[in-house]
């Protein structure tokens, strides 16, 4: 079945090519390295001796290793918020690779939904695990908005493989997005576990899923990180208003800082 049929009946598809390869190579190449020139700006002296920075280790070995000594997630917790700031990550959105993954999802004016975001789950640490939801909430505007997903790295069984219900994006709106548990993102029915699957891309594939699938983080109950990467994109060919529903906004950094220059 093509691409945009599977994504049209199932509402995703794996999109496998030896390109993927390379370009997940290169993105964990560039994060392994911009980790190395993190912890050199850091204040963290002691992690500056570079031990960790073997040419060949994996990336999500040098994160997991990083985590595993690090406290109150102080390393990664700046790494999740920079990675996505860097030119490298931001510059995937329009990645030639990315570009032709679109248009096999037949998007006729894609645009980009949502900053991309490295996620890192860290081991047995269930706070920021994503609860059965849509990624529709990102912006509401185009019902074949799709998003992107891929590990960066191996992610084994343990690590939490990403769940999802298959055909999901053709059930009725109205079941989702209701403010249960504090996520106002999360589904409120209760999912049928003989409908989920739990899907892992290989090294040379790339998860493209509508944003109105269902579909859940798996739980990392092994010893390391779990890293991967969301690429969102909404569709102006079909939007519903012709809006940037992408807008930044001050941090607390930026609002306490400008309060305190106004004292
Ligand atoms: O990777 C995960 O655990 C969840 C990802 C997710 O929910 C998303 O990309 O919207």
């Amino acid at each position: 079945m093509k691409y945009y049929d599977q994504l049209e009946s199932n509402g995703y598809f794996l999109y496998k090519h030896p390109d993927v390869t390379i370009f997940k190579r290169n993105i964990t190449q560039f994060l392994k390295a911009t980790t190395e020139s993190i912890i050199q700006l850091s204040n963290f002296e002691s992690w500056k001796s570079g031990k960790f920075f073997h040419k060949n280790i994996d990336l999500i070995d040098l994160i997991s290793e990083i985590h595993n000594q690090e406290i109150d997630n102080s390393i990664t917790k700046v790494l999740y918020e920079l990675f996505p700031c860097t030119g490298k990550i931001l510059s995937l959105t329009t990645a030639p690779l990315v570009v032709k993954i679109l248009k096999e999802a037949q998007l006729r004016f894609p645009v980009v939904g949502s900053l991309p975001l490295v996620r890192l789950d860290r081991p047995n640490d269930s706070k920021y695990e994503t609860p059965w939801h849509q990624d529709f909430w990102f912006s509401f505007l185009s019902e074949n908005a799709v998003t992107l997903w891929f590990s960066l790295g191996e992610i084994t069984e343990s690590m939490g493989h990403l769940k999802m219900v298959p055909g999901s994006h053709k059930w009725s709106a109205g079941k989702f997005f209701t403010d249960t548990n504090g996520h106002p993102i999360a589904y409120d029915g209760v999912v049928d576990e003989s409908q989920v699957i739990r899907i892992n891309p290989g090294i040379d594939e790339i998860l493209v899923f509508n944003q109105k699938l269902l579909h859940a983080s798996g739980t990392n109950i092994s010893s390391r990180t779990r890293v991967s990467l969301q690429l969102r994109f909404n569709d102006l060919g079909s939007a519903k208003s012709l809006v940037s529903t992408f807008v930044p906004i001050h941090t607390e950094y930026v609002k306490t800082m400008q309060k305190i220059s106004n004292e």
